[in-house]
């Protein structure tokens, strides 16, 4: 990880170094934190950062889902994510928020814990690697299933949950794949361990829905919305593995590994597509600032004071 200047931690910007806790933190033993991956974009106004508040939201909605409550608003965190940006001075960032129970007692309940609300940005490149976003990678599907929405809140993006996402990365990395994809316990196709998953077939977009245990990416609703505004039908549909076998394209989607074509998926070739290439391309157009249509969805930071 490229270390920057600074890091936002409980209401303050803090040296890089000085951003650190006890290793009795609740978060550590037992995973109870949430957080947030976003980017800023170098666009012709300035750094801006992504749907912010969108995904300050999530981190509230998150946090609900665990009983956590934040000691900031949606509105503190964003202008707190101003801040950072404007400190570290980066064109170009990733940005992570994160909230966890920090020092107090250990045992599980989090009774009496501090929330301790930290947020980070450094430079982060292509998730999958510099080709990915080009030429596509391969994936396997995992032996891991997703999470249950009875298992853990699979809508809440909790720091725990990620070990689920850990073994199917590992798992399909050590057998020579570039991602892992996680099915239900009842076979139907839910999300990556970090991106979510949508099927072209037949001129169609198809792509899981919320009770397939997803996490509700706020990249796959503005790809959602971008392709029907390009003309595509979009569909959200029960998959299973058969569907991506035999699709026509598959891509992936987050916040860090923004549009990733899937070229093959368990050794089946199925290649780059146009329709993926497509929709990467707007999508790309969109957050670095080279359309209009799309402007709302930019929360341009303002690096230089505004004259009094
Ligand atoms: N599913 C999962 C499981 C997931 O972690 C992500 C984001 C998504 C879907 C897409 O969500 P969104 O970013 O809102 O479009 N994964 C984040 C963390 C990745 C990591 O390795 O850390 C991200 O992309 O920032």
């Amino acid at each position: 990880m490229e270390e920057t200047a600074k890091i936002w931690m409980n209401g303050e910007l803090v040296d890089w170094a000085d951003a650190t806790v006890h290793v009795g933190v609740h978060g550590l033993h037992y995973g109870t934190g949430v957080f947030e991956g976003i980017r800023a974009y170098e666009t012709p106004k300035g750094p801006a950062v992504f749907r912010l508040a969108e995904h300050m939201q999530r981190l509230h909605d998150s946090a609900k889902l665990l009983y956590m409550e934040l000691p900031y608003t949606v509105e503190e965190l964003r202008s707190a994510t101003h801040e950072l940006v404007r400190a570290n001075g980066l064109p170009a960032a990733y940005i992570r928020p994160i909230a966890f129970f920090g020092y107090g007692s250990l045992g599980v309940h989090t009774r009496g814990n501090p929330v301790e609300t930290v947020i980070m940005s450094w430079p982060w490149g292509a998730y999958l690697g510099e080709d990915a976003l080009a030429k596509g990678i391969t994936a396997k599907i995992s032996s891991w299933k997703r999470v249950g929405p009875n298992v853990i809140p699979h809508v809440s993006k909790a720091t725990g949950i990620y070990l689920n996402s850990m073994l199917a990365t590992t798992e399909a990395q050590r057998a020579g794949y570039d991602e892992g994809i996680l099915l239900t316990d009842n076979g139907f196709v839910a999300d990556g361990p970090g991106e979510n998953i949508f099927v072209v077939k037949n001129g169609r977009i198809l792509t899981p829905p919320l009770s397939t245990s997803i996490l509700p990416g706020i990249t796959r609703d503005a790809i959602v919305q971008i392709a029907q505004d390009l003309g595509y039908v979009v569909e959200e549909a029960d998959l299973i593995r058969a569907d991506l076998m035999l699709a026509d394209e598959v891509f992936m989607t987050g916040t860090a590994a923004e549009v990733t074509p899937v070229r093959a998926v368990d050794d089946v070739e199925i290649g780059v597509g146009d329709v993926t290439l497509e929709i990467q391309k707007t999508y790309l157009d969109v957050v670095n600032g080279r359309s209009e249509q799309w402007s709302h969805w930019l929360d341009v930071v303002e690096t230089v004071a505004a004259p009094a």
